[in-house]
């Protein structure tokens, strides 16, 4: 890869207040469910009671006749319009309205528009489905046994609950390592299913509008463009009759990423009452219908040498991906990005095998700050390194510093073909270990266990993959990983900044406005961002994975150079010299050996705009556009260090300390950075500790609430401790890494890790997430429970 261009002092506007925060604080933000139209009617959705049934009927004949209600939509309606399915981001479909048959508890089967949201929920009441019970598959480990029920008959000549193999790696030099190595560890572990569970749940208000036959759709995407089209080509409307508005978004995780039945059915009720409609689901529905993460049952091994040294990694894999196979991913990778999972270390050889499987649970997938699958990866690979320093009685900080790759190493081209583009793993593990005051924990740990108290020391490393694209490797149903820039600069040297990417509470308005302003000069409070609009900005594929600082951020950094050359050729006709004799310093351009003659961007902005006799090469005006299609990932990595007490009577975990030293390259706003670090941290601790998504055999979802689904609180986390490393990503136009889902894919190793240490007197080796007070007693007992399944 090479190097690009880059500033030679490259820390942007640093910890800059946000500007987006004016309106929040003062509640002054506007969310999906803060849009009112005239004449506007309200949705709500029908849903399965059961995971798996026949239908046998539906009668909406009592619903229609409710005085408020204006439309009953079924999957008939929806087949006569050619939308009962709807394809998935992975290349299957799913049913909009179900058919045939229901397949997971709280599918979509009717949904019905009414005067006020109220009556459109009583009138949910009123219609009649007859089902036929089904026996589910709800544990993915028998979804491909003999007996076990075909949950999609719906696909021509489907047999089993089988979607996918993929493999990576090179299996017989795998074997062959392993065959020879002197300690082989090994062990099954689970990344139960969890969900990304924003604060504002899912919606959206459509808007069709007869005359003009323009679909305006105000809806909670992290994707705008990409809903555009999909829309268009599903519904077979056209592209430029359709709007989508993404306005503010009370967080989306990933949560945010697919089309949901509920959208489609906005439009369909738009479509066939004629007024606006909009459809906001409530929490059990978000809970229970909307993209959930992880459900990954892994089975890893680790080969080393007796004293330590790694040499290999051997995975299989068993992904649940409920009852679509909806992941949102890149095409060409159907375990996401899993294939990273030989993390941090230099190993001989690696080899895993993932088979994707049909369960009776909702579809999604992947969601929740979980850069494609890294985050199963991460915690699979650094929970065996953890398993192998047990085995080997040697200290996991240790064993990991012996592995780490080395600088000298990057670019490095890991043993499944990604290449990290940079990295100094030593120094933020030192640094983690340092901030941690490492000898002294494990000198406190050996006199508590003395003393029979349980304390744990859990070590972590990871190394993240973000800024999807290239074009050529990614897209999302054919369309290529690029993203927009536009910039118009106004006369007076003021400027908007229209992007593709959607921010859902990560600072946009903020940070771009920064590489902007640092790039030309302008002070950033002079600098509007416009994002979230399909008429108002470029297209692009929208912000996850942390993609949005290494691809739009780049476009918004390439944009403003072309900016800046443009004002050159205008200040060499304002200055009278030729444009090579004049030199750049931060918002102006000057002659070169006679820095008084110059013209600051602003001056040069209004004389754009002016009589000005303007040279070849510019037409007048500064703007320009640019599509970024980045030439590699960007690997941002980091080390965590976290310090748990243990009761082992009650099962109690207390988060005492949490170290992260996490390094994303150039900082463009380090207080926002360390903001996204301390949510991560925070989904850590409640992924390790407290969050799963359990059925019961019949398949009812046992986490439609707040009270059964748990999110952390500041009660459960410590004062986050935080470090920081710099290493610039060489191909990226300001040096600088995503950091969005760092966190949340480098702490539940750290959590579980720590964990797991503070019951090694107990013998235990390993424990399955959520390390809940019972998960943790049963640990301690040598009676691990199943978390995942509330089958007793
Ligand atoms: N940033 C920076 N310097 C860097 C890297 C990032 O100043 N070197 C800033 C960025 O400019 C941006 C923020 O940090 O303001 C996050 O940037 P980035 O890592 O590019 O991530 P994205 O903006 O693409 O956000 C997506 C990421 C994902 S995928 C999930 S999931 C997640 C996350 O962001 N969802 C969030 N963090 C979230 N934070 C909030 N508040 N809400 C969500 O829904
Ligand atoms: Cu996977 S959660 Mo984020 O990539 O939107």
């Amino acid at each position: 890869m090479t190097a690009v261009e880059q500033p030679e002092t490259p820390l942007g506007h640093g910890n800059m207040r946000r500007k987006e925060d004016a309106r929040f604080i003062r509640g002054r933000g506007t969310y999906v469910d803060d849009v009112t139209l005239p004449g506007m009617l309200h949705g709500a959705v029908l849903r399965s009671p059961y995971a798996h049934a026949r239908i046998v009927s539906i009668d909406t004949s009592a619903a229609q006749a409710h005085p408020k209600v204006r439309a009953v939509i079924t999957g008939e309606t929806l087949a006569g319009l050619n939308l009962a399915w709807m394809p998935t981001l992975s290349h299957d479909v799913q049913a909009v309205l179900a058919t045939d048959k229901v397949r997971f508890q709280g599918q979509e089967v009717a949904f019905v528009v009414a005067e006020d949201r109220y009556s459109a929920r009583d009138a949910l009441e009123l219609i009649d489905v007859d089902y036929e019970a089904l026996p589910p598959v709800i544990d993915a480990r028998q979804a491909l046994a003999e007996d076990a029920p075909v949950i999609r008959d719906d696909l021509e000549g489907r047999t089993d609950n089988h979607i996918f193999d993929w493999e990576s790696g090179d299996a017989a030099a795998t074997d062959d390592v392993f065959a020879s190595a002197e300690v082989v560890a090994a062990q099954d572990m689970l990344y139960p299913r969890v969900h990304p569970a924003p604060l504002e749940t899912c919606g959206a208000v459509a808007d069709m509008d007869a005359v003009t036959g323009k679909l305006t759709v105000w809806t909670t995407t992290q994707a705008p463009h990409a809903h555009r089209t999909i829309y268009a080509l599903v519904a077979g409307l056209p592209e430029h009759k359709i709007r989508i508005i993404s306005p503010d978004i009370g967080g989306g995780f990933g949560n945010k990423v697919g089309i949901y039945p509920g959208y489609v059915c906005a439009v369909v009720g738009s479509i066939v009452t004629g007024k606006p409609v909009k459809w906001v689901e409530d929490r059990s529905e978000n809970l229970m219908s909307t993209s959930f993460a992880r459900d990954y049952h892994m089975h890893g091994e680790i080969a080393a040498t007796k004293d330590g040294r790694i040499l290999g990694l051997r995975v299989n894999v068993l992904a649940d991906h409920g009852a679509f196979n909806g992941t949102a991913q890149p095409t060409k990778f159907p375990a996401g990005f899993f294939g990273v999972f030989t993390g941090s270390y230099d190993l001989e050889a690696a080899h895993c095998s993932v088979t994707g499987v049909y369960t009776n649970k909702a579809p999604g997938g992947v969601a929740y700050a979980c850069s494609f699958r890294i985050t199963e990866a991460v915690y699979l690979v650094e929970r065996l390194v953890d398993v192998l320093a047990f085995d080997l009685g040697m200290d996991p900080a240790e064993l990991r510093m012996k592995n780490l790759l080395r600088p000298e190493q990057f670019p490095y081209r890991s043993k499944t073909g990604w290449e990290y583009d940079s990295g100094d793993y030593p120094t933020a593990l030192r640094a983690a270990l340092d901030l941690a005051d490492y000898p002294a924990l494990r000198a406190e740990q050996a006199l508590k266990r003395e003393r029979g108290e349980q304390m744990g020391i859990g070590v972590a490393f990871f190394t993240e993959a973000v800024g999807a694209g290239p074009r050529k490797h990614m897209d999302i149903l054919g369309l290529g990983m690029a993203d927009g820039a536009e910039l118009r600069v106004h006369p007076t040297g003021k400027a908007v900044l229209r992007l593709s990417c959607q921010t859902q509470g990560q600072g946009h308005e903020t940070t771009f406005a920064q590489i902007v302003g640092e790039e030309l000069g302008i002070s950033p409070d002079d600098i509007d961002v416009v994002h979230g609009d399909t008429d108002q900005t470029p297209f692009g594929l929208g912000t996850y994975g942390s993609r949005s600082t290494p691809v739009s951020g780049a476009a918004a950094a390439v944009v403003a150079r072309k900016v800046r050359e443009r004002a050159r050729i205008v200040a060499s006709a304002m200055l009278e010299v030729s444009a090579d004799d004049l030199e750049w310093e931060k918002g102006r351009w000057f002659v070169r050996g006679d820095v008084e003659a110059g013209r600051t961007i602003q001056e040069i902005a209004l004389a754009a705009h002016s009589d000005l006799e303007l040279p070849e090469g510019v037409e007048g005006h500064l703007d320009a556009t640019c599509v970024y299609n980045p030439p590699n990932l960007t690997y941002p990595f980091g080390a965590y260090v976290c310090v748990v007490d243990v009761d082992a009577d009650t099962g109690q975990v207390t988060v005492r300390r949490f170290v992260a030293v996490d390094d994303c390259g150039v900082r463009i706003n380090p207080m926002i950075v360390e903001g996204q670090v301390h949510g991560g941290l925070a989904d850590g601790v409640g992924m390790a500790l407290m969050q799963v998504m359990a059925f019961d055999e019949d398949g009812n979802h046992l986490g439609g609430s707040f009270m059964d689904y748990l999110l952390p609180t500041s009660m459960e986390c410590p004062s986050w401790e935080l470090g920081e490393t710099v290493t610039p990503s060489p191909h990226h136009p300001i040096g600088a890494k995503g950091i969005g889902e760092s966190a949340t894919v480098g702490s539940p190793a750290a959590v579980v890790n720590a964990v797991v240490d503070a019951l090694r007197p107990f013998g235990v080796r390993h424990a399955d997430m959520p390390l809940t007070p019972a998960a943790v007693w049963s640990a301690a007992q040598g009676t691990p429970l199943r978390t995942d399944l509330a089958i007793t």
